[in-house]
């Protein structure tokens, strides 16, 4: 029995450490799981005095005040040295990082800091090393590229019988200065997955100075699950796009089967606190005839209220009712942009408009709470484009909430990021002035607003408004929108 200790920067994606847990668990090795620190959203105006992730995400929030998202305290000395001691105290074999972009700087900080305490092998894996294992291998002994299950096993297999680990599919291991770039392993079938693992002795949280144990590390309450993998779309701003070129598009989408979801999710609520559920399947409501079959069984043997993510093109009403019916109480939609110039020259989503407002209109006349995801800042925006977006927000529901309008943040090597490297290369990046920025995104949250239509142009063709945008905040709408599943208060319109 190997002991890989496994350490998650961050509350936030806790996935990948309960599924790798569970794995190891399941072949018969031993597992800690510890959180360290937290990421805060605050008013970028108050965020001076915290640290920022290397692709630190920022937005617009319905009062109009921009947020940073990815902000967090310095480590403090005890904090490391709490780390230390946790580490010692279970006494691992390895240790896991799990690491996404943003997270790389932080995660080589600190894996080189255990260092002087650890001679054992540092394992890194996610989205991070999956993208940019050049940049990762600095730091790591081995990087995990792309799924981690059957990896970690093989890890944790090998290092138990002392074999040697410079050889596994799907790593890259660092032996001595050579690096080795063993070749990718093939994607999982869904069913050979371990139950992810909560168990609550499992988890250690540190944080201000603090050590939490018994750490259950989802503050909604509600328990995150994702049926499939994989994505039948091709954003150009989303790793799903690029884990299709780098690993290829056939089979890349997978579902596990409906009695092991329906049995993970039994477990979850018989031994979790929770009261709903969060389906993080890129697009949940892809394959309807699959949908038919495992909705009414969900209502009969979970019956607790959902959310899920949909995409303008895989629902209809007839499919919309078949959720609500389930408990289905959410959905958030992709929208991403309102120039159709935008959607299919820079994002890889040819879809019309009127499509994704007659999409928007279905979610609101079913009775789902309905939330759209809108980007903005997007380097190719003209103000055309702009002005295009806000004549689209005029006319998409007033009905569907965001939480917060976001900059766009170019990941590394995605298609989006190469193309602006490419046009700033060739200099026909034109981005707007901060001034437009500034003019149209209080427009974009004006035209969310119930004031009458009629008013919102008047605002829109005032040149005092344009001269002054903030003038516009005190038509914004205030309501705070903290949760996907929280009830949203019915919003109309005013008549002229
Ligand atoms: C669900 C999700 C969320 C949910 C998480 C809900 C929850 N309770 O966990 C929410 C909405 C909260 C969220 C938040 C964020 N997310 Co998110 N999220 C996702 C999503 C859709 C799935 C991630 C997931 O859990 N997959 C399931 C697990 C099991 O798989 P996995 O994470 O891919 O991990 C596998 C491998 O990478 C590997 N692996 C991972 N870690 C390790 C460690 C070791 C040791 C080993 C060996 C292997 C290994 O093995 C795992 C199992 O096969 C992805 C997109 C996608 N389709 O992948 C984006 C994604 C991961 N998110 C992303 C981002 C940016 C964020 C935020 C930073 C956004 C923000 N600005 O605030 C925050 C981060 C929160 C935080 N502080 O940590 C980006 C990361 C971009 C990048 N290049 O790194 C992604 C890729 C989307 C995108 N834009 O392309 N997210
Ligand atoms: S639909 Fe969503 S998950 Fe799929 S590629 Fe587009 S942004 Fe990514």
């Amino acid at each position: 029995m190997a002991r890989i200790a496994i350490v998650k920067l961050f509350n936030g994606l806790n996935l990948a450490p309960a599924q790798l847990a569970g794995q190891l668990l399941a072949a018969g090795h031993e597992v800690k799981i510890i959180y360290f620190k937290e990421t805060l959203a605050l008013p970028t105006a108050e965020a001076g005095d915290y640290l920022e992730l290397d692709y630190p995400g920022t937005g617009f929030v319905a009062n109009g005040e921009e947020y940073s998202v990815d902000l967090y305290r310095p480590v403090s000395e005890s904090e490391e040295q709490l780390l230390v001691e946790e580490l010692r105290d279970f006494n691992p074999d390895c240790i896991g990082f799990t690491v996404f972009s943003g997270m790389i700087g932080l995660c080589g900080e600190i894996s080189d800091s255990l260092r002087k305490f650890f001679d054992i092998p540092i394992i890194w894996g996610g989205s991070g090393p999956t993208l940019e294992p050049e940049k990762c291998i600095d730091y790591a002994d081995l990087l995990c590229i792309n799924e981690g299950e059957a990896v970690i096993v093989e890890l944790a297999d090998r290092l138990d019988a002392n074999t040697g680990f410079t050889d596994i599919e799907g790593t890259w291991c660092k032996d001595n200065t050579e690096v080795i770039r063993n070749p990718d392993r093939s994607l999982m079938a869904l069913d050979d997955l371990a139950m992810p693992d909560w168990s609550l002795d499992r988890y250690v949280y540190i944080n201000e100075d603090k050590v939490e144990r018994n750490y259950y590390p989802e503050v909604t309450r509600a328990y995150s699950i994702m049926t499939q993998r994989g994505c039948p779309f091709s954003c150009h701003f989303c790793i799903e796009s690029k884990y299709q070129d780098m690993f290829g598009r056939k089979n890349s989408l997978r579902r596990k089967s409906m009695d092991l979801i329906l049995e993970e999710l039994k477990w979850a609520k018989e031994n979790l606190p929770i009261k709903k559920v969060m389906f993080y399947d890129d697009v949940f409501t892809v394959h309807p005839r699959w949908l038919g079959e495992f909705l009414p069984r969900y209502r009969e043997e979970i019956g607790l209220p959902f959310w899920c993510y949909s995409y303008p093109t895989t629902h209809d009403r007839e499919l919309l009712g078949k959720l609500k019916d389930a408990g289905c109480v959410a959905i958030t939609m992709g929208v991403q942009s309102g120039s159709e110039r935008i959607l299919r020259d820079y994002f890889n989503r040819p879809t019309k408009t009127e499509r994704v407002i007659e999409a928007a209109q279905e979610i609101v006349d079913t009775g789902i709470t309905g939330f759209y995801d809108l980007i903005t800042r997007v380097d190719f925006e003209t103000v055309d484009d702009m002005e295009e977006t806000f004549e689209f927000l005029l006319k998409f529901p007033i009905q569907m909430n965001t939480f917060m309008l976001p900059n766009m943040t170019s990941y590394p090597n995605y298609q989006y990021s190469e193309d602006v490297i490419a046009a700033e290369n060739a200099g026909t990046l034109n981005r707007p002035s901060e001034d437009e920025y500034e003019y149209y995104h209080h427009l974009y949250l004006l035209s969310r607003s119930t004031l009458p239509l009629s008013k919102i142009r008047e605002i829109r063709g005032d040149p005092r408004y344009r001269e002054n945008p903030t003038l516009m905040k005190e038509y914004f709408d205030h309501q705070p929108v903290m949760n996907f599943t929280d009830p949203v208060a019915h919003r109309e319109r005013q008549a002229v």
